[in-house]
């Protein structure tokens, strides 16, 4: 049976009180917009559910009165994946309010957790308990867990604990129809039929509403030295990524690259995090060890791995941080690098991955090309190299207005750069996803046969089309 519009928010509204539907323009606001300003929606409302249970009475209303359905987590993707189109006729779900930690298994070491819970206070409250949530990310303070599963989110630590997908052993999620589907088993073994976790891991909110997930916790590590090393170029920086592998194992945590240029960017707009290394290497890289024996063990295994790579010429410097306060100022650094590019004015974002040993390849053909055809283009290049993840962003020439720059060239410049991708066996997304920006690359990239696949799924789970039209499959 139908249901019209303001029968479907009269319904809302007693289900979840008045003042969790939201129906003011300046209340919608903030859920409208995606972070880096790039799209701009309209919704007939935003709605705040509490329970598992709300969440699926208001999908079946939302089927009754055909209305779609935006997903909404922290509202920080990359890819426009959250914010709801310009029709005002879908409803955007954001699970702020789902954000409790319903349990801890000790000797399981799991946690169960809701989606609405910000990624860092999960961290937070694991650290409490001895326990690490390794997940780790610059968006952190504001993304959600179910934002971070629906998008399979990777972030810094993925070379050792992997990303999103490796971290969950379970979900509970609300199907495109308003059923529950109970699936917060907290198994490490689980080979009963297709893996329905793994559809809706990675699914960006176009299958269902993840509700609740079960999540891996690792002991906390007792020692942490990070370093920051200066390398002449890309060669190096992956022969030093080899060297640590085999020299600390599974100790290492992370390897993070940043060109000079990012560096730059990040100094000029943040002026106080200029990098401690002297006479501005080409490439800086971020390492960083955990270790569960001792300080000592840790600090005696970074500083003799760094000799044999200054031996070698593979670095020609390096500080390793003395305090938790250092550390943690390389990191900000690092993760400053976007926020500084915001800053500067809109750039083309290219989150890739390629096979570590093509990546050399890669940086030195697509910055010919793009060199050659864009005089002045500024590319602005790092990422999490240890798990060949490039952030291989490009920016106008300095004095040109980046939104003319980008309505005139970013298509040319995505095409130049995906055929290389493509040249070298990589993905056009790495870890974002592809929300409404990578929604025309897809199909190029996947192949029909996968993307077919993908529809006839979407098709079987979602035969309304009511969960996030328009983003991933058009
Ligand atoms: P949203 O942006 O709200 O939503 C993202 C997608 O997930 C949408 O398709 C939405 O519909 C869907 N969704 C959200 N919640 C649910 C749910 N409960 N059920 C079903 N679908 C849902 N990403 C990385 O992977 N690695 C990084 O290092 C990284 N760094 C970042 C740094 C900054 C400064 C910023 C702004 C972003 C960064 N991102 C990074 C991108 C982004 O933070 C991640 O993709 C994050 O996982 C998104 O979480 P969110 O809660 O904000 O999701
Ligand atoms: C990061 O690694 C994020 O800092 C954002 O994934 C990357 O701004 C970007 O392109
Ligand atoms: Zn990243």
């Amino acid at each position: 049976m139908g249901m019209t519009p303001s029968a479907f928010i009269a319904h809302c509204q007693s289900l979840l009180g008045e003042q969790y539907v939201l129906l003011d323009e300046t209340d919608k606001a903030p859920y409208l917009r995606d972070w880096r300003n790039r799209y701009q929606g309209k919704a007939l409302a935003i709605l705040l559910p509490k329970t598992t249970e709300h969440v699926a009475e208001i999908v079946k209303a939302c089927n009754q009165a055909k209305v779609s359905i935006v997903p909404q987590g922290g509202n920080t993707s990359m890819c426009g994946a959250a914010t709801p189109n310009d029709s005002g006729q879908q409803v955007v779900i954001n699970l702020k309010r789902m954000q409790s930690i319903r349990g801890l298994d000790i000797s399981n070491q799991t946690v169960v957790v809701e989606a609405g819970c910000i990624l860092q206070t999960l961290q937070e409250t694991a650290r409490a308990q001895g326990f690490l949530f390794p997940l780790s990310l610059g968006a952190q303070g504001s993304c959600q867990i179910g934002g971070n599963l629906a998008t399979n989110a990777g972030g810094t630590n993925v070379l050792r604990y992997g990303n999103a997908r490796e971290l969950c052993l379970g979900l509970e999620v609300v199907t495109a129809q308003g059923e529950i589907m109970h699936g917060l088993r907290s198994l490490r073994k689980d080979n009963t039929g297709f893996d329905l976790r793994d559809l809706y891991i990675g699914s960006e909110g176009c299958l269902g509403i993840i509700t609740a997930a079960v999540l891996k916790l690792f002991p906390l590590p007792v020692a942490q030295w990070t370093a920051l090393v200066a390398v002449p170029d890309i060669p190096s920086t992956i022969q030093l990524l080899n060297l640590f592998q085999k020299r600390t194992a599974a100790l290492l945590t992370g390897f993070e690259m940043m060109s000079k240029d990012s560096l730059d960017l990040t100094a000029k707009q943040f002026p106080h995090m200029k990098n401690p290394l002297a006479n501005d290497p080409a490439y800086t890289v971020l390492v960083e060890l955990s270790d569960h024996e001792s300080e000592e063990h840790a600090r005696m295994l970074m500083e003799t791995v760094l000799e044999s790579a200054f031996e070698s010429g593979l670095a020609s410097d390096a500080v390793i941080a003395n305090n938790l306060s250092q550390a943690q100022s390389f990191w900000t650094m690092r993760e400053h690098i976007t926020m500084a590019q915001a800053q500067e004015g809109a750039n083309l974002k290219h989150d890739i991955s390629l096979p570590i040993s093509s990546l050399h390849a890669f940086i030195e053909e697509t910055d010919r090309v793009l060199r050659q055809k864009f005089d002045g283009v500024r590319i602005i290049n790092f990422g999490h190299l240890g798990d060949g993840n490039l952030h291989y962003n490009v920016a106008p020439p300095i004095g040109d207005d980046p939104q003319h720059f980008n309505r005139t060239h970013e298509k040319a410049i995505h095409d130049i750069v995906y055929a290389h991708v493509e040249k070298h066996h990589g993905s056009i997304s790495a870890e974002h996803g592809i929300g409404q920006l990578k929604l025309p690359d897809l199909e190029a990239h996947r192949g029909s046969i996968a993307h077919q696949l993908m529809r006839s799924v979407k098709h079987a789970l979602d035969p309304n089309n009511i969960m996030n039209p328009g983003k991933v499959l058009s």
